[in-house]
């Protein structure tokens, strides 16, 4: 589609209620909801959303109604085989780019990067990778997963301690990527600016900095997230990778070589003398990726604009936002909640 035809598609404004119970309630959120997890969330804390009126602490992390309702579907209903492979991240560290890559690297038998066909030239990594809680268990459903190709690629932004149980306990693999606090809260800001429905005013940068350094964003405290994935890759470090986004960016090409090692398909010798491996970091370079048409007019989770999803894919953009009040701040919540955990960012270098 050429670029003038791309229409801009409207945003859908849900009608904010004033529930006597819990106060001001999306009410699209409320009529999509099961009895059974209306209750629940009402029994939940609950703190200002950053693009709902609420977002709730559910087992220890929060997130939004219809998120909760299809985490517990999927915590019922998911079963993980051996092969499956699960990219997990907190929204806004690189979801997108581990999608795109790991479908490049385990299909790339079936779709040359040179191929025309290549699904990721008319397809947005999320519609390839689907998430458990976006997509796959959204809106009540139970879907059958048994006649998907194998291996099997799931995405997902739940915590380690809350996926379903089988994921742990099978040999299924899980990649997890993370990215600086610091880039990843401008990020979000951005993303939640973007997408937040037009009844309510922007998102001021202030206020959603002091939620996030309380840990409330979407699948927070961030610090729980990483350490979750992080102590479980170094207990089972053939279970859990763990990938930083700023070093993905820095050696693009060897991290697609750990990648491929640990979904147990390497690249041979010819397929490295052939630049597969340079190819396939250039299929999904933020670049590429946000000249597609796909990327540009296309939308994906939620029904968002797949866009949104691509801003500026650098490192430190922070230094353009944050005051060196906020640079404190946030140094002594990484500091402290990090602690000697052996997790660290080299922000300032
Ligand atoms: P999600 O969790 O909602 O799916 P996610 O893809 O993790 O979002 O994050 C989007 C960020 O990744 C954006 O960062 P920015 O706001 O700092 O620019 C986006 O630009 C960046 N991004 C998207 N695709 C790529 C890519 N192919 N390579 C590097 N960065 C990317």
């Amino acid at each position: 589609m050429p670029l003038s035809t791309c229409t801009t598609t409207s945003m859908v404004i849900p009608h904010f209620t004033k529930n006597p119970k819990i106060g001001v309630v999306g009410k699209e959120e409320e009529e999509n909801l099961s009895n059974e997890c209306k209750g629940l969330i009402h029994s939940l804390p609950k703190e200002k959303g950053w693009r709902t009126p609420f977002i709730y602490l559910f087992q220890g992390f929060w997130c939004q109604p219809k998120e909760i309702q299809a985490i517990i579907s999927f915590q019922k209903h998911f079963q993980a085989r051996d092969s499956d492979v699960i990219l997990a991240t907190i929204p806004k560290s690189g979801t997108t780019w581990i999608k795109a890559l790991t479908f490049a690297i385990m299909n790339r038998k079936r779709f040359t990067t040179s191929s025309k066909n290549h699904p990721l030239l008319t397809s947005n990594p999320h519609d390839l990778v689907p998430f458990f809680e976006y997509k796959l268990y959204a809106n009540n459903q139970i879907p059958d997963l048994s006649n998907l190709p194998k291996p099997r690629l799931f995405g997902t932004h739940v915590p380690f301690a809350s996926l379903q149980e089988s994921i742990k306990s099978s040999s299924c693999r899980i990649i997890y990527v993370c990215r600086n606090p610091f880039d990843t809260f401008i990020s979000s800001w951005h993303y939640i600016n973007k997408v937040r429905p037009e009844s309510l005013p922007p998102f001021p940068l202030e206020e959603a900095f002091n939620l996030y350094c309380k840990g409330v964003v979407g699948f927070g405290p961030f610090w729980e997230h990483m350490l979750g994935y992080w102590k479980e890759s170094t207990e089972r470090p053939e279970k859990v990778l763990f990938m930083k986004y700023e070093d993905m960016k820095e050696d693009t090409v060897s991290h697609l070589k750990m990648l491929a090692n640990f979904l147990g398909v390497p690249f041979s010798i010819e397929e490295e003398e052939e630049g597969m491996i340079k190819d396939i970091a250039k299929l999904c370079s933020f670049e590429n990726l946000k000249d597609l048409e796909v990327n540009k007019c296309g939308k994906s989770i939620k029904n968002f604009e797949n866009k949104h999803l691509f801003r500026k894919g650098a490192v430190g953009d922070w230094v353009n936002y944050l005051s060196p009040s906020m640079v404190e701040q946030l140094s002594k919540v990484i500091e402290e909640k990090l602690g000697d955990s052996g997790l660290k960012f080299n922000v300032f270098s």
